[in-house]
């Protein structure tokens, strides 16, 4: 479903005169604005392949209507994401979910839409009709070496369907684990996993990076065999130059300080990315900024800080990407707010004082420095996130205009009320 150019251009000019005035005052109270619009136009969050549906959990699932029937069908949702607010450029594919069949005719639509192939993900936490071998007891760690050869070939196939696409990364996400003291070696399992790991990171491009997603917990309740940052490090390092670790911020121990492993992963130069969410408990795979927003203010704070202190660019360097699933809400609309989080809270740390704030770390003054970073947080930046929109040809308002453009409508009379997409 396309969005007109001409029905952004009427919504644009209804809300241009408070757009201005609004502008206009954060304009007045912010002396880098200029600046910081710039980089937000160029800040792209790659929108995930598996969350254009709605999730659910095992205790059930509400279909909105309406969800993308296969991945044409997904890349044109995001190019409507991206027409709204030009800040969703790029597509995390999810094998084998979201197999492409035709790799050209794919590269091409999603060109036609500005969408580029962002990290490609693997999986091995789940059987696939007329699989071999079962990932019950785990993939990479498996005893048997033949599970851990079909989880290798796996995600060397998924790599294949990555260059095809011009796609330069792999997530690899492991759910292995044990759910039960005694179950597992943790030495064997480990080395195991890293064996595994070291064979696909031999097939990888020289142009390639390989994220290792670390998690707490979830689908195993006793041990995860990549359960934490420092796990995670430890395999990026033992594999090489282009291992990273990947963080998702749902993916912690109760009240982790994520913003410190963010800043000790940068300084070590082994952060990769994200996969943004937000989370009350577990791994909740909520809208981005909805439960914790000064978290996630703190975790840009140190990405801003790290990233300039090692002369890093800030949009192309990290792996940008949300990763939440939807129970309640229209997935487009969670993910048009997920953004838009994003997209303030990165603008709200480019206003941090930094050298008021080494003066206050250097006198040890706790007050001004807390001042310091609560005055940014306290800072409305959403005229300017707007502005960096409206200069590239996106919408003031996104949600707005999705409403008001009536498009779950349309896209339940193309698609129909039952519709299921494949993900999460
Ligand atoms: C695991 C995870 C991983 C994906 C999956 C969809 O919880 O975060 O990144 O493969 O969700
Ligand atoms: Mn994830």
């Amino acid at each position: 479903m396309e969005l007109e150019k001409y029905k952004i251009e009427a919504h644009n000019d209804d809300a241009l005169q408070t757009h201005n005035r609004r502008l206009a005052f954060v304009a007045a109270e912010v002396e880098n604005a200029e600046a910081i619009i710039q980089k937000l136009v160029d800040f792209q969050v790659a929108i995930p392949s598996w969350a254009l549906g709605t999730g659910g959990t095992r205790f059930g699932r509400f279909s909105g209507g309406g969800e993308p029937r296969n991945l044409e069908e997904k890349i044109a949702d995001i190019g409507l994401l991206h027409a709204l607010n030009k800040s969703s450029g790029a597509i995390s594919l999810h094998i084998p979910w979201d197999i492409p069949e035709n790799t050209t005719n794919i590269k091409a639509l999603a060109a036609q839409y500005g969408i580029q192939f962002d990290a490609m993900n693997s999986n091995t936490f789940q059987d696939q009709p007329g699989q071999e071998l079962s990932y019950k007891f785990g993939s990479m760690q498996h005893v048997d070496k033949a599970v851990r050869q079909q989880a290798i070939d796996h995600n060397i196939e998924v790599i294949k369907y990555g260059q095809a696409l011009g796609s330069n990364s792999l997530t690899v996400w492991l759910s292995d684990g044990s759910c039960f003291p005694g179950q597992l070696n943790f030495r064997k399992a480990f080395q195991n996993t890293l064996e595994s790991l070291q064979q696909v990171y031999a097939a990888l491009p020289a142009d390639w990076k390989m994220f290792v997603e670390y998690k707490a917990f979830e689908p195993n309740f006793y041990s995860t065999t990549v359960g934490d940052w420092g796990q995670s490090y430890l395999y990026a390092s033992k594999l090489g130059d282009q291992a990273y670790t990947l963080v998702d911020l749902g993916h912690h121990l109760p009240n982790a300080n994520i913003e410190q492993i963010v800043a000790l992963l940068l300084m070590e130069g082994k952060l990769g990315g994200f996969h943004f969410n937000d989370s009350k408990y577990g791994d909740d795979d909520l809208t981005v900024g909805s439960i914790k927003p000064y978290q996630l203010f703190l975790i840009f704070n140190e990405l801003v800080e790290g990233m300039d202190a090692k002369g890093m660019n800030h949009a192309t360097d990290l792996g940008w990407m949300i990763d939440a699933s939807h129970n309640v809400k229209d997935p487009l609309e969670d993910l048009l707010q997920s953004v838009e989080a994003i997209m303030i809270t990165y603008a709200q740390a480019l206003l941090v004082d930094r050298k008021k704030l080494a003066a206050a770390q250097a006198d040890n003054d706790v007050v001004t420095a807390q001042e310091v970073l609560q005055q940014a947080f306290r800072t409305d930046v959403r005229a300017l996130v707007a502005e960096a929109r409206l200069r590239s040809g996106g919408a003031l308002q996104p949600l707005a205009l999705y409403r008001s453009a009536d498009i779950r409508a349309q896209l339940i009379k193309q698609r129909g009320a039952k519709t299921v997409a494949t993900g999460l």
